[in-house]
């Protein structure tokens, strides 16, 4: 691109010189010609000829431009997508289901569809699964990240953020070679939906913006024998779920005087003109309770096995930990993916990036910590307005919730993003901690979305109140960005969470080096390096041997390496199918060093042919060193559960 507008500027730069070089002679033919006697003849018209000339070559110009109209593309995005999708709105389980089918079609060498079960609704759980899938090196042997979205169903924009991953990593694959690079180097598990059903609830059935939270599966809330027998009912008939007010001169509340349509309360010697009497819905079943049992209820992030608590300590836990279908499952995908290194589990509202411990209880490792912090930080500059923060303690305390268990469990760096900050609305801090402020909403509504947010309060008759209003936030804003906003916040969370997976473990073979002792014996000394931030074994994987140990491994190569064999990525093969029968080769001992001097080695005592390590750090090497009986060449090999395999054969 840059040669071709050099050649454009010089193109250019050439006719202006030419326009001023015939202007001058212009001027220099007419000093001269007004003297010269009527009877001479002109010079030839060289301004004309010159003129005709660059008027050619613009027109030529603009035939080769009609010619190849490529479009003009916006940086960071694809300009010709083969799946055009908006993304500025929201997308239901049957046009997304229709979208991910369209990108599995039309990216087959990378995008992957599958549905890992059927819901109680019928819905398909889909996990997307995107990397090089034709490069022959299995799916275990890179490390992985996985994304998810809708673990809290009312919390809608994150399928899109989750949704707009999957095509932005499909579409932009031939285009960046950064993203290309990614995609060939990972495995990503993005699973946009993890609960269709009540997804479904949201949009199409009457509810506010934080129902339904959990799934949908039938739970006698109240202990009445009745299960969901008393939920929300639209009372105006608008498709959301509101609050209700009955004008009272001696009420708690009054309109705000700026913005009429919200209600605040009366401040201490002052009196209100309202009441407020709850959300939208009247006693469907006599018990004299609104609204005390509807869909559900159990908690699908209070479900996962670390800490949980049952329901009289912590509302949501249902039996045991992954006691609902819909949450196993995924649990199940995890735990079958030990080649996961990252994961990030998007919710709203807040604009947080969220670490565990969740409880006050519970403890992550020092060493853990810092390596969340580096990556957080880098969020924080990402994301404007969003804070991190560590669950605990800057939050609320929870029990049973994933990001945790997937620390502590399955020992990788798990975060949470609550996705929308109180700082989008005005780009100013002053608009609220988490929630934003009500008047920073309806100023926004007013200004920036024409009233579109609000149901303006309407007159009803209740069969248990009589003459109530009915008003209030609609179910599609106050945890959600608007329209406007909803592409930008997808891709400024999918662009944090992918740093977050470039800074996964990485691991290669950096060099061998071999050097002949004597006679038969050589010194063999490779460095193996993990480049990035994430260590290949946590801190929390090492105490409690979640993962095996990384392993380098020496076997004498087969034959002299093809051209290209070198360095081949995943490779290592080779190295799990153990010591050939070579009888004129053998590893007699092996040394582990942080240092190329070994000043101070680790002494491998039992089977030096393959070596364990306990960690790789980030952005650290270790120094293997063997004595081996037998000429090379040799094939090194490194092997991680967490940080994926390299391998590579000496000179
Ligand atoms: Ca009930
Ligand atoms: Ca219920
Ligand atoms: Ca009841
Ligand atoms: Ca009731
Ligand atoms: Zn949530």
């Amino acid at each position: 691109m840059s040669f071709a507008s050099n050649t454009y500027r010089s193109r250019f730069l050439v006719g202006a010189l030419a326009l001023a070089i015939a202007a001058l002679v212009g001027v220099a033919f007419v000093f001269i010609a007004r003297p010269a006697p009527a009877d001479e003849p002109d010079e030839p018209p060289a301004p004309t000829s010159s003129r005709e000339e660059a008027a050619r070559r613009v027109q030529e110009r603009a035939d080769a431009a009609a010619a190849n109209r490529e479009p003009y593309r916006a940086v960071g995005g694809p300009k010709d997508p083969k799946v055009p999708v908006r993304w500025n709105r929201f997308y239901d389980y049957a046009e997304m289901t229709e979208i991910l089918k369209k990108l599995a079609a039309a990216y087959p060498e990378i995008v992957k569809l599958e549905s890992i079960a059927k819901t109680h609704g019928g819905h398909d759980l889909w996990v997307v699964t995107i990397t090089n899938h034709q490069d022959g090196v299995p799916e275990l042997h890179k490390s992985a990240m996985w994304i998810d979205g809708g673990l809290h169903p009312n919390e809608t924009q994150v399928t899109e953020i989750v949704l707009y991953s999957i095509w932005y990593l499909a579409e932009m694959y031939s285009i960046s070679p950064e993203i290309k690079r990614m995609v060939d180097e990972r495995v990503f598990y993005l699973a946009p939906m993890m609960n269709p059903d009540s997804r479904e609830a949201h949009f199409y059935q009457p509810n506010n913006r934080h129902k339904p939270r959990g799934g949908m599966r039938p739970v006698d809330d109240d202990g009445d024998g009745l299960f969901d027998e008393d939920g929300f009912d639209d009372l105006d008939g608008d498709g959301h779920i509101t609050v209700m007010r009955v004008a009272d001169e001696n009420g708690t509340h009054l309109p705000h005087p700026k913005f009429p349509r919200l209600m605040i309360e009366a401040k201490p010697g002052q009196k209100g003109t309202y009441r407020m009497v709850g959300e939208e819905g009247i006693d469907n079943d006599g018990d004299g309770e609104i609204n005390e049992d509807g869909d559900g209820y159990y908690d699908t992030n209070r479900l996962w096995p670390w800490l949980w608590e049952p329901e009289y300590v912590q509302k949501g836990g249902y039996w045991y930990p992954f006691s609902v279908h819909e949450v196993r499952v995924f649990g199940d995908f995890l735990m079958a993916h030990p080649n996961i290194s990252g994961s990030q589990n998007y919710h709203n509202t807040g604009g947080l990036i969220v670490r565990g411990p969740a409880a006050a209880i519970d403890k992550f490792q020092k060493a853990d910590i810092a390596i969340y912090d580096r990556l957080a930080k880098q969020g924080e500059r990402m994301l404007p307005g969003y804070k991190y923060i560590s669950q605990s303690n800057s939050l609320y305390e929870s029990y049973g919730e994933t990001i945790t268990w997937r620390y502590q469990m399955l020992g990788h760096v798990s975060l949470l993003n609550e996705t929308f900050a109180p700082f989008n609305f005005f780009g100013t801090t002053d608009a609220g901690y988490i929630m934003p402020r009500p008047i920073i909403v309806h100023e926004f509504d007013k200004y920036l979305l024409f009233d579109d947010a609000f149901s303006d309060w309407q007159e009803i008759d209740h069969p248990q109140f009589g003459k109530v209003e009915v008003g209030g936030l609609r179910k599609n804003f106050g945890r959600q960005p608007p329209s406007f906003m909803m592409e930008e916040t997808c891709h400024r969370n999918m662009a944090f969470t992918l740093y977050h997976a470039d800074q996964m473990p990485k691991v290669s073979v950096q060099s061998i080096d071999v050097a002949q002792v004597e006679g038969e014996l050589y010194q063999v000394t490779a460095v193996v390096e993990n480049d990035r931030i994430i260590p290949t074994r946590l801190a929390v994987d090492v105490r409690r041997n979640i993962s095996p140990p990384d392993v380098v491994s020496i076997e004498r190569a087969a034959a002299e390496p093809a051209a290209g064999e070198a360095k081949q990525d995943g490779a290592g093969q080779a190295a799990e199918s153990g010591p050939q029968a070579d009888d004129s080769f053998r590893v007699i001992t092996a040394l582990v060093s942080d240092s190329a001097w070994f000043p101070e080695p680790r002494d491998v005592k039992r089977n030096p042919q393959a070596v364990e390590i306990a960690t790789l750090g980030g952005n650290s090497v270790k120094y293997v060193r063997w004595l081996v009986e037998g000429a090379g060449p040799y094939r090194v090999s490194i092997k991680s559960t967490k940080g994926g395999r390299d391998s590579q054969v000496s000179e």
